[in-house]
């Protein structure tokens, strides 16, 4: 008999006949009443399959009294009431270091579209008005200023990737890490006044909602480009649209929003924004890479093997 499994969430590139060669999965986010499928299979349900962007709140933990452990196809696990989980002794598992690189790839690419104006430009042509003239003048990237908010593992790609265009690179976390060689700033406000690019790489929940507040985007100031690859709770959305407007902010790349899939509106007919649906991970490899630890952190639970990457 297959353990029985509850998947949440799904997103592109999930290995469902992978999961399903392993595990009954009973997929929630399909069900036309989810509320008939919980009922009917809740009694029998061990593990759950989540994603880094869903959420998983204590009422449904507290449903599923044979829940043995919640394995979440992402990094972040800011959606799942881990406080629930704990209480009952529940392991929760994530993604780490398999998405790394590619978060970091698209940091990159959001800076640099954003500060050279590739898809203004695209805009540009497509819309047939080169002949009437050329787009007007971006800013140069390199030997810039890059200000990393969170030297995790993906920000330390991050500033490895930015060095490689001669950027000089300062950091915030919460504490000094020893074992870079950047510019550390206790305080984020600071960092962003001596910054031109503020790339944005913290996890997302409560802890970090709203750090970059209406004080930082303003300190980043007319000239400075706000790129944010984490979580759309990180960044006061108000406050960013209202310094957009103003020109209090120089122009910003946005891969997460705090409401996905929803993007204010205000934003859409900014030319100085550079907008992307949630797309750090969504590559091939990288989401292979991803289910395929979601689904081994599984199998090793149900045959009694440790799990590989348990969160702290
Ligand atoms: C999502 C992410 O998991 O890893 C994370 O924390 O935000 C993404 O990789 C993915 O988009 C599915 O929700």
């Amino acid at each position: 008999m297959k353990p029985e499994v509850l998947s949440v969430a799904d997103f592109s590139g999930f290995d469902f006949p992978l999961m399903e060669s392993h595990f009954t999965v009973h997929k929630l986010w399909q069900a036309a009443d989810p509320e008939t499928l919980l009922a009917e299979v809740a009694p029998r349900v061990r593990g759950m399959q989540a994603t880094g962007t869903g959420t998983v709140a204590g009422t449904l933990i507290e449903r599923l009294p044979k829940l043995e452990i919640i394995a979440c196809c992402g990094v972040g696990y800011d959606g799942i009431d881990v406080a629930a989980a704990r209480r009952r002794k529940i392991p929760v598992t994530n993604t780490p270091d398999v998405l790394n690189d590619c978060v970091a790839d698209l940091a990159m690419g959001l800076l640099i579209d954003a500060s050279r104006g590739i898809v203004r430009g695209d805009r540009h042509v497509r819309a047939g008005k080169w002949p009437q003239g050329e787009p007007p003048l971006a800013a140069r990237v390199s030997g810039k200023r890059l200000g990393v908010v969170g030297m995790g593992r993906i920000g330390r790609i991050i500033a490895r990737r930015a060095s490689g265009f001669d950027m000089q690179i300062a950091y915030h976390a919460r504490h000094r890490v020893a074992d870079v060689p950047f510019t550390y700033r206790a305080e984020l406000v600071d960092l962003a006044k001596d910054s031109d690019y503020l790339v944005v790489v913290v996890p997302g929940g409560k802890e970090t909602r709203h750090l970059v507040n209406e004080a930082v985007i303003r300190a980043l100031g007319p000239q400075g480009i706000l790129v944010n690859v984490a979580r759309g709770t990180v960044v006061d959305e108000a406050a960013l649209v209202k310094c957009l407007r103003e020109g209090a902010l120089g122009g910003a790349a946005l891969d997460v929003f705090d409401k996905e899939p929803r993007v204010p509106e205000a934003l859409w007919p900014m030319d100085n924004v550079v907008l992307a649906p949630h797309i750090g991970s969504a590559t091939r490899e990288t989401r292979a890479a991803m289910c395929k630890l979601t689904i081994d952190n599984l199998v090793a639970h149900f045959s009694g093997k440790p799990l590989l990457t348990p969160i702290g």
